[in-house]
């Protein structure tokens, strides 16, 4: 039987993507060229030099890993200041109640997310105290399709893989848990997370029971 959850933070819990895209779009600008938002779904659960490589890739311009490193770190201080005023409002429909469903449910909980601001986001919203671990960017070394985040969090909870179901809204975030020899449920939309086991437009949709039948397929 299912024995524990591993959640994708942004796009799952909170929505963050709208703060990465200010932060990417200022950057642009200041680059000279346009980012869209439809440009930056292809940023969503890549990590953050992986993101600016596509990102100069769509303004066509090529630079030495200095002056990434440099950029890299300019929107992540934008990125930072808008989190910093993050509060318990922000985080999606749904996704409260089923951590506590969870937790009232014997459950394991673990996150396994990309992001090297993890904390301070987790933090801000009151989300942490769900948590028996956190698995963030500052922690794996290699990136969503990689299993490794997802992995790492059922060892932290002592917990076998197929005893784990991961909460998704990328889908390197689904091949990673599949990868891992993990149950997945995507978050959104049916076409682009159709390899998932069960596809829900949000956490809303989601309840312990629910996840058992997951189980049995
Ligand atoms: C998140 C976002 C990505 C972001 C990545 C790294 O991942 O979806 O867009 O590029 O984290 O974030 P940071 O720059 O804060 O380290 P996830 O895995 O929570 O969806
Ligand atoms: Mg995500």
């Amino acid at each position: 039987s299912i024995k524990a959850c591993l959640f994708d933070l942004d796009g799952v819990l909170v929505d963050t993507a709208k703060y990465h895209y200010l932060a990417w779009k200022r950057l642009a600008e200041e680059l000279g060229f346009e980012f869209s938002e439809h440009d930056n779904e292809r940023l969503k659960g890549v990590s953050r030099m992986a993101s600016l490589d596509i990102l100069l890739s769509i303004g066509g311009i090529d630079l030495d890993k200095a002056t990434k490193l440099e950029l890299a770190e300019r929107k992540n201080n934008w990125y930072f200041e808008m989190i910093t005023k993050m509060d318990d409002s922000e985080i999606l429909p749904g996704a409260l109640d089923f951590l506590k469903d969870c937790r009232e449910n014997g459950l394991k909980v673990a996150l396994g997310s990309a992001s090297k601001n993890a904390m301070t986001i987790l933090n801000n919203t009151g989300l942490t105290p769900y948590f028996d671990a956190i698995i963030d960017g500052t922690r794996t070394t290699s990136a969503k399709p990689d299993p490794e985040v997802f992995t790492l969090g059922a060892s932290e909870l002592g917990v076998l893989p197929e005893q784990c179901v991961v909460f998704e809204d990328a889908e390197a975030g689904i091949e990673a848990a599949q990868r891992a020899g993990m149950r997945s449920v995507g978050i959104g939309s049916p076409i682009s997370l159709g390899k998932a086991n069960l596809v829900v437009a949000s956490l809303g949709e989601m309840t312990v029971t629910r996840l058992q039948e997951i189980a049995s397929v």
